[in-house]
C-alpha cells in the first residue's frame, strides 16, 4: 500500500505506463497523486486522461494551467491550438463524462494526515492554510457551477469581461484570476506576493527583486509538506526541504518523476525528445 506523486505528465502516456509498471501501481491498494498538466504537449493526452479517469478513487489530481486551458477549449472560447493534441480529446465519444469529470477537479489538494499540500504551481508564500483553502473553493464552486464558462472570461486577462451576462461582480472575477494564476502559474514572486509573470529563466539570473515562491518565508504552517509541478526547468535547483517541485520535463526529452511518500523515494525514467 503506497502514496504516489507523479510530476507533469503532459500527454506522455507510454513514459506513465512505464513508470506505473516499473513500481507495479496496483490501484487497488496504492493511490497515485498527480501534480496536474496530464495533457498537453505530448501526443496521447485522451490516453492519460481515460487512464487516470479510471483509477477513479485510487487517483488524485490538481488541476494544472493546461487542464483549464483544455476545458476553456471544451467551453467554446479559446482557439484549438494543435500543438496541445486537444482535438483528439475534444472528438472524442467520452468527451462529456471526461470534461465533467475534470472540471469536478480541485486546485488545491491536502492531505490532513500525511501533512501534505499538492497544487499545481505552489502557494503563495502570503497565503496561510486557511486562505489557500478559501481561494480554491471559490474557483472550484465557480467550476462545478452552471456556468462554469464563467472563470475563463477573464482568464489570461485575454477575453473583456461582459458584466451584463455575468452573475459574479467583475471585482470578484478578477480575483479569481488571481487565485488561479498562484495556482496553476505562478513562479517567481515579489516580496508582497504579487506574482511576476516576465521573468521565466533560472533563479540565478533573476531579477533582484522577484524570489522562487518556494525560497521566501511562508505563512503556510511549516508542519505541511508542499508538492507541486509545473516548473520544469527548475531541473537540479535546491528547494527548501517538506517541498517537492517533481516536473522534468517530460514532454521535452527529460524525465518524468515519481515520490514515494513512505520512504521519500523519488524514481525518475527518462523520456524521448519530441520528434
Ligand atoms: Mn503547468
Amino acid at each position: 500500500m503506497s502514496t504516489y506523486f507523479i510530476g507533469d505528465v503532459h500527454g506522455c502516456y507510454k513514459n506513465l505506463r512505464t513508470m506505473l509498471d516499473r513500481i507495479r501501481f496496483d490501484p487497488n491498494v496504492d493511490t497515485l497523486h498527480l501534480t496536474g498538466d496530464l495533457i498537453a504537449r505530448g501526443p496521447s493526452s485522451l490516453e492519460v486522461l481515460r487512464l487516470v479517469y479510471n483509477f477513479h478513487s485510487s487517483a488524485h489530481l490538481v488541476l494544472g494551467n493546461h487542464e483549464l486551458h483544455l476545458l476553456k477549449t471544451y467551453f467554446g472560447m479559446d482557439h484549438k491550438n494543435h500543438k496541445d493534441y486537444f482535438n483528439e480529446i475534444l472528438n472524442a465519444p467520452d468527451l462529456e463524462e471526461l470534461m465533467y469529470w475534470l472540471r469536478h477537479q480541485p486546485l488545491l489538494y491536502i492531505d490532513e494526515d500525511k501533512k501534505i499540500i499538492m497544487t499545481h504551481a505552489g502557494i503563495n508564500p502570503n497565503w496561510n492554510i486557511c486562505a489557500a483553502k478559501k481561494y480554491a473553493q471559490e474557483i472550484e464552486e465557480i467550476l462545478v457551477s452552471d456556468c462554469p464558462y464563467l472563470i475563463f472570461k477573464n482568464i489570461y486577462k485575454d477575453v473583456s469581461t461582459d458584466s451584463h451576462q455575468i452573475q459574479i461582480n467583475k471585482k470578484k472575477l478578477e480575483q479569481v484570476q488571481e487565485y488561479i494564476n498562484v495556482f496553476t502559474r505562478m513562479r517567481y514572486v515579489y516580496l508582497n506576493g504579487q506574482l511576476d509573470f516576465k521573468y521565466k529563466g533560472a533563479p540565478k539570473n533573476a531579477p533582484k527583486n522577484i524570489y522562487p515562491w518556494f525560497s521566501l518565508k511562508k505563512m503556510i504552517d511549516p508542519t505541511y509538506n508542499i508538492i507541486f509541478g509545473h516548473w520544469a526547468a527548475l531541473k537540479n535547483i535546491q528547494v527548501p526541504s517538506g517541498i517537492y517541485g517533481l516536473d522534468s520535463g517530460c514532454c521535452w526529452g527529460g524525465a518524468l518523476t515519481l515520490l514515494r511518500w513512505e520512504n521519500k523515494e523519488i524514481i525518475s525514467i527518462p523520456c524521448t525528445p519530441p520528434a
